[in-house]
C-alpha cells in the first residue's frame, strides 16, 4: 500500500510545489511548539514551518510559539508577518510566555530559546544558566505535552540542554529527546560538494559524531559519492583528515566572523530537515542526530546525548547504524567529543 504521508513528505523535500491539497491527504493538524520564536533562528523557523518545509505542503500545523515576557512585542510582530503570509498550512497560531501553555498537547517541540554567552561568562556559568531554562522546560513538557512528543533542542549547548530537559521529563521516553547536529551534517556535505563538484544529493553517509561543538567529528570513512568511496573520489587524505574537519567544526564561528551574527536560516533549515526525517523516516538513508547513549554503541559514554549515524523508520523510530569499523584517528576524536559531553553533564547536572 502506498504511504501518502511519506510520499508527500519526500516530494516536498525535493522542492516540488503542489497546486492544491487533495482531500484524501488531509490529516489532523500537528501541534508544533517553538521556543525563542521571535529570535533570529526562531523567526526563520516558524516561517519555514508555515511554508510546509517541515511537514510537507499538505500538512496543517498549529504553531504554539513561546517567548520570554520581554520579547512578547517582538513575538507579536513575528505573528503579524506569519498572518501576512496567509499560509495554507497554518491552522492556528498560539502565542505564549508560559511553557505550561506553550507545550500543551504538543506533538513536536523545537527548543531554540537559550541563554547566550555574555561577556566574561565561563563555560560552566553558561551551562548552569541554561540548565535552569531547560530544567523548567523539561518539567513543563513532562506535565503538559503528549507523551509521544518529539523534542529537538537547538539552543546551545544543544546536546547537554537536551539531556537536562529529558532528565526533568521522566514520563517522556528518553529516546524522544534529541539535539541538532543536522546543520553540521549539511555543512559537511556542502563542503564536499564544493570540493568535488558533486551534487549534494549524490553524497551519502557522512557522519557527525558527538557534540554540537568544536569537538564534533565529521567522519567521511563510510561515505560515498555517486556510489564510490568518498575518499577515493576526493583523493586528498591530507585535506580530509585536517582542514576539512576543522572547517566543519568551526563553520559557525566563520559565519559570525563574516556576518557579525550567528547562522540563522541554515540552522532553521537544518531543524526542518531533522524533524522532517524524524517524522516521516529516512527510507534507509543515513542521517545524524544527537540522541541518548546507552553505553553500547561505538564506545560513547552512557547517559549523554551524543550524535550518531542513524536510520529512521516510517513510524518515527530511530536506530543507530551499527557495525561500522572505527579507525584509530576516528577513535581518538570520538572519545574526545564524548569526554567533553561527560564534562558538560557534570557542570550542568552535577552527575
Ligand atoms: P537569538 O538571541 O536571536 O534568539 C533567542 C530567542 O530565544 C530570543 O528571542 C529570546 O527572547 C528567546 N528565549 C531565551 N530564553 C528563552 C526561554 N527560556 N523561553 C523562551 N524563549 C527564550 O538567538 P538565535 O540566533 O536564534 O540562536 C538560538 C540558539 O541556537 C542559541 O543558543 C544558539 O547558540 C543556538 N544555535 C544552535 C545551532 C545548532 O546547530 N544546534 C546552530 C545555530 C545556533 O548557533
Amino acid at each position: 500500500m502506498v504511504d501518502n504521508t511519506l510520499l508527500v513528505g519526500r516530494l516536498q523535500q525535493l522542492g516540488r510545489h503542489f497546486p492544491a491539497v487533495p482531500k484524501n491527504l488531509e490529516t489532523a493538524p500537528i501541534r508544533v511548539a517553538v521556543t525563542g520564536a521571535a529570535g533570529q533562528i526562531g523567526s526563520f523557523l516558524v516561517n519555514f514551518i508555515s511554508q510546509g518545509r517541515m511537514f510537507g505542503p499538505y500538512q496543517k500545523v498549529i504553531l504554539q510559539l513561546i517567548e520570554l515576557p520581554q520579547a512578547e512585542k517582538a513575538l507579536a510582530g513575528t505573528i503579524m508577518e506569519l498572518n501576512d503570509g496567509a499560509y495554507p498550512c497554518v491552522h492556528q497560531i498560539i502565542p505564549c510566555t508560559d511553557p505550561m501553555d506553550g507545550f500543551k498537547d504538543c506533538d513536536v517541540a523545537v527548543l531554540v530559546g537559550a541563554r547566550p554567552r555574555g561577556p566574561g561568562m565561563e563555560r560552566a556559568d553558561l551551562l548552569q544558566a541554561n540548565a535552569k531554562i531547560f530544567q523548567a522546560q523539561g518539567a513543563a513538557l513532562d506535565k503538559v505535552a503528549k507523551k509521544s512528543v518529539k523534542v529537538l533542542v537547538v539552543g546551545n549547548p544543544a546536546n547537554t540542554n537536551a539531556l537536562i530537559a529529558s532528565h526533568y521529563a521522566p514520563s517522556i521516553p528518553k529516546k524522544n529527546f534529541t539535539a541538532l547536529t543536522r546543520l553540521d551534517l549539511n555543512r559537511a556535505d556542502s563542503q564536499i560538494a564544493s570540493k568535488t563538484g558533486a551534487a549534494v544529493a549524490d553524497i551519502k553517509d557522512i557522519i557527525i559524531w558527538g557534540n554540537h561543538s568544536a569537538t564534533q567529528y565529521p567522519d567521511v570513512n563510510h561515505a560515498t559519492i555517486g556510489g564510490k568511496p568518498l575518499r577515493e573520489v576526493v583523493n586528498d587524505n591530507e585535506y580530509l583528515n585536517g582542514p576539512y574537519i576543522t572547517k566543519v567544526q568551526k563553520r559557525g564561528a566563520e559565519i559570525i566572523g563574516a556576518c557579525g551574527k550567528s547562522s540563522a536560516a541554515s540552522a532553521a533549515n537544518a531543524a526542518c530537515d531533522h524533524v522532517h526525517d524524524w517524522w516521516y523516516g529516512t527510507s534507509g538513508k543515513c542521517t545524524s542526530m544527537g540522541v541518548i547513549s546507552d553505553g553500547n554503541s561505538y564506545g560513547a559514554p552512557e547517559g549523554i546525548i551524543y550524535s550518531f549515524p542513524m536510520t529512521i523508520n516510517h513510524e518515527g523510530e530511530w536506530k543507530i547504524v551499527d557495525g561500522l569499523t572505527i579507525d584509530e584517528m576516528s577513535r581518538k576524536r570520538m572519545d574526545a567529543t564524548g569526554k567533553e559531553l561527560v564534562e558538560e553533564r557534570k557542570m550542568a547536572l552535577g552527575i
